[in-house]
């Protein structure tokens, strides 16, 4: 794959907003400026989850998908605010318009954040470092936030970069850093690994990319499936996936496949919820509504079904997502089978830019390797 024409070095540049709904507040409201709020969640602490928090209220330790009732525990004085998403969605639309200035080729992730290639920029500035700074003082100076850039040579580290100095900040990390870089990182920092596979990963003595650089690309992919593969180039720095500008995605979901095959109603509506919520955190992620709600099924013999339901108006609600799905389910009975999997998505949105999402429902790191 190193051949002459893949020898150009790309520049990848990964923006992502502080804070953002949490600093669209403030900016908007003074009299939340300099306070602990959160956005999301009730404030009796009565149910509902925290979408994000302010600065001043991530002190006391609150983030996002943290229940209300915690966060007014770890703080009694935060203030919450009813979400705005058309004013997010607003903010996100003139800070794409900032990016499109330096380069058409964004891939937007979600509201607050994109990865931009500028390794040819349209002003010719040439420096990927100079193009951030100047996004980012774009965003101040028109917008009154912040941005924190990663800056790199592909879209995992660029991505991971952005996260070091939040707020404001601005990581490069260059060609010859690449691979060190990518050896000291703790896999849970992996992007894409979620717990389950960062637990895996421990359990096998495997805790940063040095650790998982001694395994064969065999050994790895006996482990981990298609995303083994993956590491094996991630972490010797090869990530040879392009930033795609006019990605579309059509649903928004969650799955589990669980450890014990469920038998009873019970298990099944638990383990629904679960993952009801986990949808829902990433609807309100990604500003999305839907208009349809399907359920999948994979019994222990493999049998694979999936049942949906639409609605006459976009929905995102916790309740209305568990009310549908244990629904669906009990139209499926009786089906007397044990059940291996269990996801919810959402589709028919309004929207067109979206994450990229493979058939898991979840963000998608493997497609173009
Ligand atoms: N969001 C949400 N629920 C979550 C995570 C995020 O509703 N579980 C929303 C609110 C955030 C926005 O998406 O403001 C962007 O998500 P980020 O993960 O980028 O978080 P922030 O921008 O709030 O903070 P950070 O400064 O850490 O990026
Ligand atoms: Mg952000």
């Amino acid at each position: 794959m190193e051949n002459e024409t893949n020898n150009i070095q790309r520049k990848i540049i990964h923006i992502d907003m502080d804070a953002f709904y949490a600093s669209v507040e403030q900016r908007d409201n003074p009299e939340y400026r300099g306070k602990a709020i959160v956005v999301g969640g009730s404030p009796e602490g009565r149910g509902g989850v925290v979408a994000t928090a302010s600065y001043e209220a991530r002190k006391f330790g609150i983030r996002s998908a943290m229940p209300s009732k915690r966060a007014l525990q770890l703080c009694p004085e935060v203030i919450f605010v009813r979400p705005r998403f058309d004013a997010y969605k607003e903010s996100s639309r003139k800070i794409r318009e900032i990016f499109s200035r330096y380069t058409d080729l964004i891939e937007p992730l979600s509201l607050d954040e994109a990865f931009l290639d500028v390794t040819t920029d349209k002003l010719q500035i040439g420096s990927a470092i100079e193009i951030a700074k100047q996004i980012k003082q774009a965003i101040k100076d028109e917008l009154q936030l912040t941005a924190s850039a990663g800056i790199s040579v592909n879209k995992f580290v660029a991505k991971i970069a952005s996260d070091l100095n939040k707020p404001d900040g601005l990581t490069f990390i260059g060609p010859s850093a690449v691979e060190e870089f990518m050896e000291k990182l703790p896999v849970e920092k992996f992007f894409g690994v979620g717990r389950v596979t960062a637990d895996k990963m421990k359990r096998m003595g495997l805790h940063t990319g040095a650790d998982l650089k001694k395994l064969s690309e065999q050994d790895l992919r006996q482990h981990f499936g298609k995303a083994g593969g993956f590491y094996y180039k991630i972490v010797r720095g090869i990530d040879t996936r392009e930033v795609q500008p006019h990605r579309e995605t059509k649903s928004l979901g969650a799955e589990d496949t669980f450890a014990y095959d469920l038998t009873t109603i019970d298990e099944m509506n638990a383990e629904l919820d679960k993952i009801a919520k986990t949808v829902h955190e990433r609807l309100l992620k990604y500003g999305l509504k839907g208009r349809t709600i399907t359920l999948k099924i994979k019994y222990s013999d493999f049998k694979q079904i999936t049942r949906n339901q639409s609605f006459p108006h976009p929905v995102n609600a916790l309740d209305i997502i568990i009310k549908t799905t244990q629904q669906l389910l009990l139209s499926t009975y009786p089906e007397d089978k044990k059940i291996r999997l269990l996801g919810i998505s959402l589709s028919n949105f309004n929207e067109v830019t979206l994450p990229p999402e493979n058939k898991n429902g979840q963000l998608s790191l493997f497609d173009d390797m």
